[in-house]
């Protein structure tokens, strides 16, 4: 495979992180659509975002410390929120709230300092924008002016990894158009969608360069038979959220962590682990501490 595909899987160990608007209210990145969160109440979210907690060096730190080779940051989520400078495309990003600061500017120069893979995530549903469900071809063309930003004004980045496309399966997303951009901008990025490939069976688009198992776990099997992949990923939350979720106590313990990681690398996969910050870009001291003990063995099971 290309270069960067195996600087990826020899890399194997990554953070996820979900943050965006719904952190605020700590009840998961799904609240917006699952408890039905007023525009009202969105627009308060949004003029209170001041993400005075989020030091980008410190997360990257901590991901390093844990023993992870890159880290995967939630630039725009499903409620349609971007955490980056979208240049005029919409009035619906981080400059417009009191924050004002690129933050995944901040985030990709935190990574490179330290030889730290960024991967951008980026969703392709929307639950706000309004042509989402009435001009598909409109929304498009913003999806891809989106995607196209965060590949001009980054520098050179590891990935872009995409979550949403399930929302509507029979829809033409012009795919080969929207990854020929990318390949275009960014030869040497991974493109990673959340194809929920454990659940379908199937790979996907073949311009893809890992496949995501949601929750879920790859086997060997998956890697020779019908769903064929190159490289997979495997996602896991810390405990039942991708998003901060204040009610959610139910924890995995390092050991169930750790025992997860090993089984990704020994299949081949990678092991993404999940953590969801504080309304304002902070870390719980719940996350700290497991990325704590989980860094303690990684950094054992290296020199043994
Ligand atoms: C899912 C999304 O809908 C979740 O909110 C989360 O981002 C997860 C990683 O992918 O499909």
């Amino acid at each position: 495979p290309a270069k960067y595909i195996a600087d990826f899987e020899k890399r194997g160990f990554g953070m996820f992180i979900h943050w965006g608007l719904y952190s605020q209210l700590a009840q998961g990145e799904w609240t917006m659509n699952l408890h039905h969160i007023s525009q009202e109440k969105y627009n308060e979210l949004f003029n209170n975002f001041t993400a005075e907690d989020f030091d980008a060096k410190k997360i990257v730190a901590l991901a390093k410390q844990a023993g992870m080779k890159y880290v995967t940051l939630t630039t725009r989520h499903h409620d349609g929120f971007s955490l980056y400078d979208t240049r005029g495309l919409t009035d619906y990003d981080v400059m417009h709230t009191p924050c004002d600061r690129d933050l995944v500017k901040e985030f990709v120069e935190a990574c490179r300092e330290e030889d730290i893979l960024p991967i951008l995530y980026h969703t392709t549903l929307d639950w706000v924008h309004p042509d989402f469900d009435n001009d598909f071809d409109a929304y498009l063309e913003y999806l891809s002016k989106s995607v196209e930003i965060l590949c001009t004004h980054y520098g050179k980045i590891g990935g872009l990894w995409f979550d949403g496309n399930w929302s509507k399966r029979d829809a033409d997303w012009k795919l080969d158009e929207f990854y020929g951009m990318i390949r275009r901008l960014q030869p040497d990025a991974m493109i990673i969608n959340n194809t929920g490939l454990s659940r379908q069976g199937e790979a996907g688009h073949p311009e893809l360069d890992s496949v995501t198992f949601e929750q879920g776990q790859a086997t060997p099997m998956d890697r020779e038979g019908k769903a064929k992949y190159i490289t997979a990923e495997m996602c896991q939350t810390m405990n039942r959220h991708w998003g901060i979720a204040a009610h959610d106590l139910d924890y995995k313990s390092p050991r169930q962590m750790i025992e997860r990681l090993c089984h990704a690398r020994k299949v081949g996969a990678n092991y993404l682990l999940n953590i969801g910050l504080t309304g304002q870009g902070g870390v719980t001291k719940m996350t700290e501490a497991l990325l704590e003990v989980i860094g303690q063995w990684t950094a054992m099971a290296k020199d043994s």
